[in-house]
């Protein structure tokens, strides 16, 4: 690059000037991220290469079509980004094709449908009050809006996918396509057992692994790779890159999730996130990532062991993944409650349903918690021990909200995100 190139990042100082309205929102989000504890499942800190990318001049350029094969001029230098990236997306998860194109998850699991059904056909996918997502056939999604699904849940007893219930199902319904992966369940999910079954009805296997891709390229739990016919997923979450969806496929399968990606469901690619996408590959491709990545499960775990202390209960009796299910039952507290008495103390968490939930999903009997955002800060078991009597003070009716968020404040500045 020329000695005189300049690169026109993120001026914070020249959006205050021009808008210190919008300059004050962002302070002021920065300063909630640091000052509280970050407990979503599907949230991280990502880094500031990351966030470079995403504010660079990258955004203005519209590229059309994939590296090479464009509908505008002047793509050189994006087509390389892409490029770079989707070769470590490759690398990384030993994938025969990427497309880091879609712009969200949501985005990345509609071109799955649009590459691998047509609108009526049957598809087999885990239902959302048991952990699965809006795109899995919800009544209000254009999934449960345009095809026919079949959902599969977990057991009552033993809060695990029934693999004998999905074979079942499948049997029975016959289904085009069979989605595994889900938002809200915490264990391994056999990637084996469902390829089996896919091949023995003769439907598509799709993985939506956007919660736990992260651990995947941390190489801390098995990959779905190997046995799914396309991967979906977010880049946001363990992954630790920019808000965006990615897809891998088997070759075979690669114009048909080209096609689906653009210019079936999208038009223009978001530039500046394919680059902070790949920024983010080459991130996690990292010994270190592999060590955080094997941290965020031991967190869970400590983090779900220690509610559990306080009287709360883990669904399915645990974790293997960055997250818990939290039943709050034990304790007379809904989730509507627990996710406002947490952030009046700087927690931030979410309530959620709990399979057989006998609350509606305003409401919910639990909450869901997740390790990425604090292991990235840094945080260990330890720290897991005091953010669980910390969540557990916040839950109880007469809580002193200042108090523990004063608490909360001292152990984050212990493990400060986004250091000055
Ligand atoms: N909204 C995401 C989550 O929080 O799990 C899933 O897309």
């Amino acid at each position: 690059m020329a000695a005189e190139s300049v690169f026109w990042g993120p001026d914070f100082q020249a959006l205050q000037e021009e808008d210190p309205q919008i300059a004050e929102v962002i302070l002021g989000e920065l300063e909630r991220q640091r000052s509280g504890l970050q407990l979503i499942a599907s949230e991280n800190f990502t880094s500031p290469a990351v966030l470079a990318a995403l504010g660079s001049t990258l955004s203005n350029k519209y590229a059309e079509g994939y590296p090479n094969k464009r509908y505008y001029g002047g793509c050189s230098e994006v087509d390389q980004a892409e490029e770079i990236g989707i070769a470590r997306a490759k690398e990384l998860f030993g994938a025969e094709h990427a497309n880091l194109q879609p712009h969200s998850g949501a985005s990345a699991n509609l071109a799955a449908y649009g590459a691998f059904t047509k609108p009526g056909d049957t598809v087999l996918a885990m239902s959302l009050p048991h952990g699965g997502h809006l795109t899995h056939g919800s009544a209000v999604n254009f999934s449960g809006k345009w095809f026919n699904v079949v959902s599969y849940g977990v057991r009552a007893d033993t809060e695990l996918i029934d693999m004998d219930e999905v074979r079942d199902a499948a049997r029975q319904h016959q289904p085009r396509m069979i989605i595994c992966g889900a938002t809200a369940y915490s264990r391994l999910i056999d990637f084996a057992a469902f390829r089996a079954i896919a091949d023995e009805v003769g439907a598509i296997l799709m993985v939506d692994a956007a919660h736990f891709i992260g651990l995947v390229a941390g190489k801390a739990i098995p990959s779905p790779v190997p046995y799914a016919d396309v991967v979906t997923f977010t880049t946001h979450k363990v992954l630790r890159g920019p808000r965006g969806g990615m897809m891998l496929c088997k070759a075979e399968h690669a114009a048909a999730v080209d096609k689906a990606v653009f210019p079936m469901m999208q038009g223009g690619p978001l530039m500046h996130a394919v680059a902070a996408k790949a920024v983010a590959l080459r991130e996690a491709a990292s010994p270190s990532y592999q060590a955080y990545a094997k941290q965020v499960i031991a967190n869970a775990q400590a983090l779900s062991e220690a509610l559990t202390a306080e009287g709360m209960r883990a669904v399915s009796g645990g974790t293997d993944t960055h997250l818990a299910l939290i039943d709050l039952r034990g304790i007379d507290v809904t989730g509507a409650q627990a996710e406002q008495r947490c952030d009046a103390a700087r927690i931030t968490l979410n309530k959620n349903a709990i399979p057989y939930d006998p609350q509606p999903p305003s409401v919910g009997s639990g909450i869901r918690v997740g390790t990425p955002a604090v292991t990235t800060q840094g945080m260990t078991e330890d720290d897991m021990k005091t953010v669980g009597s910390l969540i557990a003070a916040a839950l109880r009716p007469q809580a002193d909200a200042a108090a523990i968020a004063a608490q909360v404040g001292d152990l984050v500045r212990r493990h400060p995100a986004y250091p000055v």
